[in-house]
């Protein structure tokens, strides 16, 4: 069976884009398609046992990669070479086809759901003899981008215990079940994954969407949310071998279909919290028992006849939190009473007061977060919440009782993340961006200032910070093909271990993740 993961293209084809276009009729371009690509990326481009072939699922790849990757097949997968059997101005053809976006949304309704689960080893059957002798709660989960594996990273010895492919393009933080054991990946593509820490083996997995933004997993361990780009849903899951539960389509208020932007779970509110990209609000989805129906006047902005919608009692019921603006990356507070956002407007940010159900606050974050960006601490015997921007090199730290900015620290360039521990007096940012994307910062929490700036691997990309389960050591990416987990004292800052690893992004350790440590993202 060909596998065709169209993903990657060397820069010396580009120029043949634009003559492809001529070229190439529609038709003859889809006839090439469904020649070469379908049988494993699916004739409508939603993937099969290849990744999806959209413009919305590519876009961490660039067109010249996607073409060598045509060209020169994928190595450690199914993906075989076409260099042989097409010309350049076929491959460009068909790369040029592959990011056009679907004339309509694709569905993939609860049917297709189930149709894709497998369950590779049902609960029962795991036992219970760990097939190690690590620290269960110092586990690492790492992800490694570069040839689509997780690495099990033991974060007492820092020695990998278990190494796995991965589906394609895993994406945002790996999630535990409460007590740790098992671990849910999600993947652009839309498959959820879940694996047995104790004794290494898979789970199951599921195809929630086409393509899929993050996963959140209830604090009681039995649900997990998936949000979605494609199609416009979010898909509950019964946490145990991932069978769908329920699939709800996003509607506003006001009518029209929205992109899921990301689903937290707000662990003291028995709730999941779900940010949308083309509606203004914030939804917020009960999993509670009994869930206590949040009186109407409580929803911001309704206007008559939305009151009906504003609240639906059903299982899972959805509150629509209705907002001035959009609120695209956030994070919230530790006791999930706030949601500290950036607005569309890119002027200021705002704070949403979950409780009330409306906007408390506006804020001078004029950069956009990451998700998952930001970190909270104790700063002279206030709350801080510190964020690095997207586009600016400058982290803000913002104070969370007055909403005021305390300071900003100018960086040497955008970052996307930054993190801490209780246990450690710095924090940890990287900058992702630019000339100095090889640079960490480290700052001190007391007096808000950059106190030593890193370079684990001078002239590549180093990113994304974990600590130990004790905060002695920070573990940092170096994101590069022939890249590495670089361990760090945290005191001394003085490199202990470097694990070469593929082009490795994030790094979730069990414990800090568990216990929703305020150095990192839950
Ligand atoms: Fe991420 C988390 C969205 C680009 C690496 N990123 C997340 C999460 C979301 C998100 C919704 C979920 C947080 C969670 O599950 O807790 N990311 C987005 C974007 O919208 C953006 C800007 C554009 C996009 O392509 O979707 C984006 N992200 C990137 C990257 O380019 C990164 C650096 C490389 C990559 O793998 O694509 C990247 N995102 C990450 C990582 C996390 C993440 C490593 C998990 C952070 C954590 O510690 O929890």
């Amino acid at each position: 069976m060909r596998f065709v993961n169209v993903l990657m293209m060397c820069a010396l084809l580009m120029p043949m884009a634009a003559v492809a276009e001529e070229s190439h009729s529609d038709a003859q371009t889809l006839a090439l398609y469904q020649q070469h690509c379908a049988a494993c990326h699916g004739g409508n481009r939603l993937g099969g046992i290849g990744p999806a072939l959209l413009p919305e699922n590519l876009r961490r790849l660039r067109k010249p990669m996607a073409a060598k990757t045509v060209a020169n097949g994928r190595a450690a997968t199914q993906m075989p070479a076409f260099g042989d059997q097409l010309s350049s101005e076929d491959i460009s053809a068909i790369v040029d086809f592959i990011y056009k976006p679907l004339p309509e949304i694709p569905t993939w309704g609860l049917a297709d759901i189930a149709a894709s689960r497998v369950v590779h080893n049902a609960l029962s059957t795991l036992g219970e003899t760990p097939v190690h002798d690590a620290d269960p709660m110092n586990l690492f989960t790492v992800v490694e981008t570069g040839d689509h594996h997780v690495t099990i990273l033991d974060g007492d010895t820092f020695e990998p215990l278990w190494r796995f492919p991965s589906r394609f393009a895993l994406h945002g933080g790996a999630k535990y079940s409460p007590d740790g054991r098992f671990v849910y990946l999600a993947s652009r593509d839309g498959w959820v994954s879940k694996y047995d820490l104790k004794t290494f083996k898979p789970v199951a997995e599921v195809r929630v969407g086409v393509n899929t933004r993050n996963i959140a997993v209830s604090a009681d361990g039995r649900y997990v949310m998936a949000g979605n780009f494609l199609p416009h849903t979010l898909v509950i899951l019964d946490a145990r071998e991932l069978a769908p539960i329920k699939l709800i389509d996003v509607v506003g208020v006001k009518g029209g279909s929205s992109r899921v932007s990301a689903v937290y779970t707000a662990r003291p509110r028995k709730s999941f919290i779900v940010a949308l990209k083309d509606i203004p609000e914030i939804w917020e989805i009960s999993y509670a028992d009994n869930p206590r129906p949040v009186p109407v006047g409580l929803i911001h902005n309704h206007e008559p006849g939305m009151q009906e919608g504003a609240f639906d009692h059903g299982p899972f019921p959805v509150r629509h939190i209705v907002l001035d603006d959009y609120v695209d990356d956030f994070l919230f507070d530790q006791d999930y009473r706030n949601l500290m956002g950036a607005a569309r407007n890119a002027r200021n940010g705002q704070v949403v007061n979950l409780n009330v159900g409306r906007k408390v606050a506006d804020l001078a974050l004029t950069g956009l977060p990451h998700l998952g960006s930001g970190i909270t601490f104790e700063y002279e015997g206030r709350q801080v919440f510190a964020t690095p921007h997207l586009k600016d090199g400058v982290i803000s730290v913002i104070d969370m009782q007055t909403w005021q900015t305390v300071k900003r620290i100018e960086t040497l360039g955008p970052g996307f993340f930054m993190r801490s521990h209780e246990n450690t007096p710095y924090a940890w940012v990287d900058v992702f961006f630019g000339p100095h994307r090889d640079a960490v910062h480290v700052i001190d929490k007391r007096k808000l200032e950059i106190v030593e700036t890193l370079r684990p691997e001078p002239g590549k990309t180093a990113a994304h910070i974990e600590f130990t389960k004790d905060g002695k050591y920070a573990l940092a990416s170096i994101w590069d093909m022939d890249g590495a987990i670089v361990v760090y004292d945290a005191a001394t800052l003085e490199e202990v271990k470097r694990i070469p690893m593929v082009k490795p992004s994030g790094k979730y350790n069990v414990h800090n993740k568990i216990t929703l440590s305020s150095g990192t993202s839950h």
